[in-house]
């Protein structure tokens, strides 16, 4: 059978219906009344069809106002960035004060050499003479050093020698200088000391004018037998008063 197209689809349209439980029974009265020529002319709306599928994603929208939820804990620091480039040279310092400090600084510097130099000087003269200390006629109590001239004179050409040779008259301060003195005398050999009572008799000073202050006299000296100003070491180390002008004396000097 040969239908128009409005046709099938009504038919189509009260098949689907039935299925849904519509009641037809209302369309059936029209359909009866229906001429099916006339049928093909336009009909009258259908049911609303079904509902169509999902449509685009809308458009984003607007940025909300921030939430007022609490603040996070700080994160660590992060890595150091890299090293900037050098800045501009600085404006020039202030003129500094007239070098006072280098000029102290130089003072002692000069100063510390020349106590240097003296002490070079020292030793090299100790280290000259070293050798003379092992022997007898030399020796050394102290800072002070004795040392036998080998030679017999009177007091005042004994004075004399030994201070041309930097030194003085032997003179004992102490008993160990006193000992030491006396090691350098063999037996019955007697040395000149460097003191007299030349200018008060019974006093007797140092060839610096200053008092007496050690003595190591022999049991009854001074005795000042005919007039004995000037003092001679025996060589048990007892001391004697005796006549200045006694040439037979030993020079024994100190340096
Ligand atoms: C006389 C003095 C000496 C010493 C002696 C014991 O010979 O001339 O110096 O005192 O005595
Ligand atoms: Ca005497």
């Amino acid at each position: 059978m040969h239908l128009c197209q409005p046709f099938k689809d009504l038919v189509l349209a009260m098949a689907l219906m039935m299925a849904t439980g519509v009641d037809i029974n209302k369309h059936e009265k029209n359909m009866n009344s229906c001429p099916v020529i006339q049928c093909c002319a336009p009909g009258t709306n259908g049911l609303p069809g079904r509902d169509g599928r999902d449509g685009k994603e809308g458009p984003k929208g607007e940025k909300g106002d921030q939430g007022a939820g609490l603040r996070g804990l700080q994160g660590f620091p992060g890595k150091a960035g890299p090293q900037g480039t050098k800045g501009d040279q600085g404006p020039q310092g202030e003129k500094g004060q007239k070098g006072e400090t280098f000029d102290a600084l130089q003072r002692q510097v000069t100063a510390l050499e020349k106590n240097i130099q003296t002490l070079q000087a020292d030793i090299s003269r100790h280290q000259k003479y070293e050798i003379f200390f092992s022997f007898r006629w030399v020796k050394s109590v102290g800072k002070k050093t004795f040392m036998l001239t080998g030679t017999k004179d009177s007091f005042e050409n004994g004075k004399s020698l030994c201070t041309k040779a930097g030194g003085a008259l032997a003179c004992p301060h102490n008993r160990a200088e006193n000992i030491a003195l006396q090691e350098i005398l063999k037996d019955s050999e007697q040395a000149y000391l460097g003191m007299s009572d030349v200018q008060t008799e019974g006093k007797f000073l140092y060839l610096n004018g200053g008092p007496v202050t050690y003595t190591n006299w022999e049991t009854g000296e001074p005795n000042n037998n005919k007039n004995e100003d000037c003092v001679a070491m025996y060589s048990n180390g007892k001391w004697n008063d005796i006549d200045c002008s006694n040439s037979e004396i030993l020079i024994i000097c100190e340096f």
